[in-house]
């Protein structure tokens, strides 16, 4: 790409904001940022065992999960970059239990910023792609007012102003949405510039390729296993065509490849846990991932319902998702449908 045809991040930003005259300057500042974080937590990422920044910490989170120390760093990464800045009324992360209120000593600013710093840290000791999703928000106005609570989070998906994730894998790569279409952007280490590489990405229908963690289809609810059964039949089977499937472990490495050649990504419900919807969390994975794939021109779904107009009841709530292509979602809700009227188990 020659240097005269490079679009960085920050002149892409400051055209929408003129352009379209609805990216606000502290939004535009904010997703800056934000940004700039991604790329130093991309550096700590490619350290490696060079950097001590491997293995765990020996603590549990909020999620009770093992916490990665690269997890630790990256959210306080983030938490350093963003609280100061006066674009923020207050931030939430995986990582924290409870929101993050802006000190005293910074200005309060009009968004809500809420996120997983390390999607996918099981992978981060075996050196395969992990990532950052965002979401962000408008703070309710009186904000500036008062004391910001958990509940001025709780906003469906489809209020968010912003969403985006960036995946350190080959290369570090940065993709967002600001409701006008999916932008996708390549870091050029040498500069340490993030570069327009993919403007309005659109997933590919058609591609037969599911996205599940099979070691639990006994576990799934009928509906799931009649679609993945169906699926896996291949051309002989129902869906007269043959089907390939990849699971990463890493959602933002999934949904990379989604949005790129298309097919379909589930965590569906499961019986190990009944009474958990999912085990993937609405706020800061479920609800950014899907504005992006709508956004897309796909589909996300909790398997009864969009996932953008679930009201959230909690921070770290968790949500059942079948999301990607929009002709496979619709083809895999169908089977959902089928099983809806027959008193099987499925997300409670
Ligand atoms: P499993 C990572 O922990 C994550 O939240 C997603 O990034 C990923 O898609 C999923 O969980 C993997 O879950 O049960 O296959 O390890």
């Amino acid at each position: 790409m020659s240097s005269t045809t490079r679009i960085t991040l920050s002149r892409f930003l400051i055209e929408q904001q003129r352009e379209g005259g609805n990216l606000p300057p502290q939004l535009r500042l904010l997703i800056e940022v934000v940004a700039r974080a991604c790329k130093a937590i991309s550096h700590t990422v490619n350290k490696g065992e060079l950097g001590g920044v491997l293995g765990s910490l020996g603590s549990e989170n909020v999620q009770g999960e093992v916490q990665k120390k690269l997890d630790v760093i990256s959210n306080d990464i983030l938490l350093d970059a963003n609280e100061w800045g006066g674009n923020l009324a207050a931030l939430a992360s995986e990582e924290m239990e409870a929101i993050h209120l802006i000190p005293h000593r910074y200005p309060k600013g009009e968004y809500l910023l809420v996120y997983d710093p390390i999607d996918g840290s099981s992978n981060i000791d075996v050196n395969l792609s992990v990532g950052t999703i965002f979401s962000v928000l408008a703070a309710p106005e009186d904000c500036s007012q008062r004391v910001v609570t958990e509940q001025d989070f709780l906003q469906p998906g489809h209020r968010q102003v912003a969403a985006g994730y960036a995946i350190y894998g080959p290369q570090t790569s940065l993709v967002l949405t600001f409701g006008r279409g999916v932008f996708g952007f390549t870091l050029d280490r040498e500069v340490g510039s993030w570069v327009l590489t993919r403007r309005n990405i659109m997933i590919p229908p058609g591609n037969r390729e599911f996205a599940v963690n099979m070691s639990n289809q006994r576990h799934w609810a009928p509906a799931v296993q009649h679609y993945i059964d169906d699926c896996m039949q291949g051309r002989d089977g129902p869906r007269g065509a043959d089907f390939n499937m990849r699971w990463t472990g890493s959602m933002v490495a999934d949904i990379e490849r989604v949005l790129t050649r298309g097919g379909i990504f589930l965590y569906p419900w499961d019986a190990r846990e009944p009474e958990r919807p999912g085990k993937l969390r609405l706020m800061y994975e479920a609800n950014p991932i899907g504005m992006i794939i709508e956004q897309a021109g796909g589909a996300a779904s909790d398997g009864r319902g969009r996932i953008l107009d679930i009201v959230p009841t909690g921070l770290h709530q968790r949500v059942s998702v079948v999301l990607g292509s929009a002709d496979e979602v619709e083809t895999a809700l169908a089977y959902f449908a089928d099983h809806a009227g027959s008193g099987e188990p499925a997300a409670p």
